[in-house]
């Protein structure tokens, strides 16, 4: 059965596995037939949200514009795996408000687990202090108190937090 589109909202700290786990559940999810797209925080800062920072401000107007996106996509059916950092509770109730599918996904990891990874080397300039408004450095990330699904990435395989993922979506009804 073809999707009725939802918006699934992944989100964490950087480097908590985020896109990583987008990008695997796509991949499952275009095999199973269904139409899938991701809207990547990254991906979308440096093609359509070019102007905006870090500020609180920015973040709010990244949300806000990434919620449009998802919410026309999930009008015509499409799953959209959002990974974004998120990290204001007032972002996230803003997109689940407007998105009338929506699917909060915790990808929680410690930061010193994701600093220990940084795999982009942004935590080591981070705390030197080289990267102002740095989430769960010199930014605030403010855990989700009721997530539709928590996804322990310090101690789940990939494979595992996707399969969870996509059990959840099944349950659901979604796919
Ligand atoms: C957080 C930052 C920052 C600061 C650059 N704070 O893990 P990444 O590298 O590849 O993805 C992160 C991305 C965050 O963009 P989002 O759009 O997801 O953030 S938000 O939802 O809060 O608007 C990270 C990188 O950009 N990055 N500077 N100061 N992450």
């Amino acid at each position: 059965m073809r999707s009725k589109g939802v918006a699934v909202w992944l989100t964490g700290l950087s480097g908590s596995g985020k896109t990583t786990i987008a990008k695997k559940a796509e991949t499952k999810l275009i095999q199973r037939g269904q139409p899938v797209q991701r809207l990547d925080g990254d991906v979308v800062r440096a093609r359509l949200t070019k102007d905006l920072g870090f500020s609180q401000a920015d973040r709010f107007t990244q949300v806000e514009r990434v919620t449009y996106v998802a919410e026309l996509l999930t009008y015509h059916g499409i799953i959209v795996l959002a990974s974004l950092i998120s990290p204001y509770r007032e972002l996230r109730a803003y997109a689940r408000h407007h998105i009338p599918s929506f699917v909060e996904v915790y990808v929680r990891c410690p930061l010193e687990e994701c600093a220990k990874r940084d795999v982009k080397g942004l935590y080591a300039r981070a705390f030197q202090g080289e990267i102002p408004h740095f989430t769960g450095v010199s930014d605030p990330y403010e855990e989700p108190e009721n997530p539709e699904l928590i996804l322990d990435t310090q101690w789940e395989t990939v494979d595992e937090s996707v399969e969870k993922l996509l059990r959840y979506l099944e349950r659901q009804g979604y796919i």
